[in-house]
C-alpha cells in the first residue's frame, strides 16, 4: 500500500518511523512518503495562506498551492492506482474503525493535512470532479490546531491492519469481536495481589465457562456505564438471557425488538 502526506509539518510524522507502522515500512507493506507543501509555492515567501472571503477570523489554505501539490501526488483518477484523498477536518464524518478497514484495502491513499482555519473547499470538490474518491474525516468531536495528529491517528488506525503488520494475527481476530458491539472486558496479570488489590479470583480458577461469563458481564456493565449510544444499537438476537440479566441490572429492558434504557 502507499500513503502520501501532505503538510506544512512534515516533522510532525516522523512517529511513523516508529512501531508497527515503522515495521510495516521496513518490511515493504507500506511505502509511506511525507511531502512539505511549501515545495508546491511559487513566491519567494512560499505562502500556503491567504484572508478569508466573506471576512471573519484567521486564514484559509489556498487553493492553487494544494491543487498543484495533489496533481503531482494524487495522480489522476484514470490511473492504475488513482490516491484516495483523505482530509482531516472537525466538519468531516467521524472516522471510525469500519473506515480504517475499508483504507487498508486500498492501493493508494493521499492525506492532505490543513492548517489555520482550513482548505479552500474548491480542493476537494475539484478533486471528487476529476473522479477521484475524497473523504473527509474528524477523529472527535475535539478541536486539533491542524489536521497531523488526526494523520496520525488514521494512518496508525488502518496501517496495522495490513496483512502482515501484527505480530500476532488472534488479536485481530479477538478485536474484530469487540467491534460487533461491546467495549473489551478488563485485563489483568502477575502479581496476582498488588497493592492490597487481587485480581478477581474466577480469572485464577482454571474454569473456562465461567471465565468467559465474567468477561461478558464486565463487557456489557462497563459499556452499558460508558457506551449507552453502542447498548442501544445492539441485535437483541445476539443476547442470551445471561446478557439480559446484567442488562436489567444497568437499567436496559427490551421493548419492540430493542434495547432501551428503563425510565427511573
Ligand atoms: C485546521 O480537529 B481536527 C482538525 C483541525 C484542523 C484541521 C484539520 C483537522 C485543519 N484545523 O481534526
Amino acid at each position: 500500500m502507499r500513503v502520501d502526506v501532505v503538510t506544512i509539518f512534515p516533522d510532525y510524522l516522523a512517529a511513523l518511523d516508529l512501531s508497527l507502522v515503522g515495521k510495516a515500512r521496513k518490511a515493504g507493506l507500506l511505502d509511506l512518503r511525507v511531502h512539505d507543501l511549501r515545495d508546491w509555492t511559487t513566491d519567494r515567501h512560499r505562502t500556503v495562506d491567504d484572508t478569508p472571503f466573506g471576512g471573519g477570523a484567521g486564514m484559509v489554505m489556498r487553493p492553487d498551492v494544494w491543487g498543484r501539490a495533489l496533481d503531482d501526488v494524487l495522480g489522476s483518477a484514470d490511473d492504475d492506482a488513482p490516491g484516495h484523498l483523505v482530509v482531516p477536518t472537525p466538519s468531516g464524518e467521524v472516522f471510525t474503525q469500519r473506515h480504517a478497514e475499508a483504507l487498508a484495502g486500498e492501493e493508494h491513499v493521499v492525506v492532505a493535512c490543513g492548517r489555520y482555519e482550513g482548505i479552500d473547499a474548491r480542493v476537494v470538490d475539484r478533486a471528487r470532479a476529476a473522479g477521484h474518491r475524497v473523504s473527509e474525516f474528524s477523529i472527535g468531536d475535539y478541536v486539533l490546531n491542524g489536521g497531523e495528529v488526526a494523520a496520525l491517528v488514521m494512518i496508525e488506525a488502518f496501517g496495522r491492519l495490513l496483512p502482515g503488520v501484527v505480530g500476532n494475527p488472534h488479536s485481530l481476530v479477538e478485536e474484530s469481536h469487540g467491534a460487533a458491539g461491546l467495549l473489551e472486558y478488563p485485563v489483568y496479570t502477575k502479581p496476582p495481589a498488588w497493592e492490597g488489590l487481587d485480581v478477581p479470583d474466577v480469572l485464577l480458577s482454571g474454569h473456562h465457562a465461567r471465565i468467559e461469563r465474567w468477561r461478558r458481564d464486565q463487557a456489557l456493565a462497563r459499556t452499558a456505564a460508558r457506551r449507552p449510544d453502542m447498548i442501544a444499537a445492539l441485535d437483541v438476537a445476539g443476547l442470551d438471557k445471561a446478557d439480559l440479566t446484567v442488562l436489567a441490572e444497568q437499567g436496559w429492558t427490551v421493548d419492540s425488538g430493542r434495547l432501551r434504557p428503563v425510565a427511573e
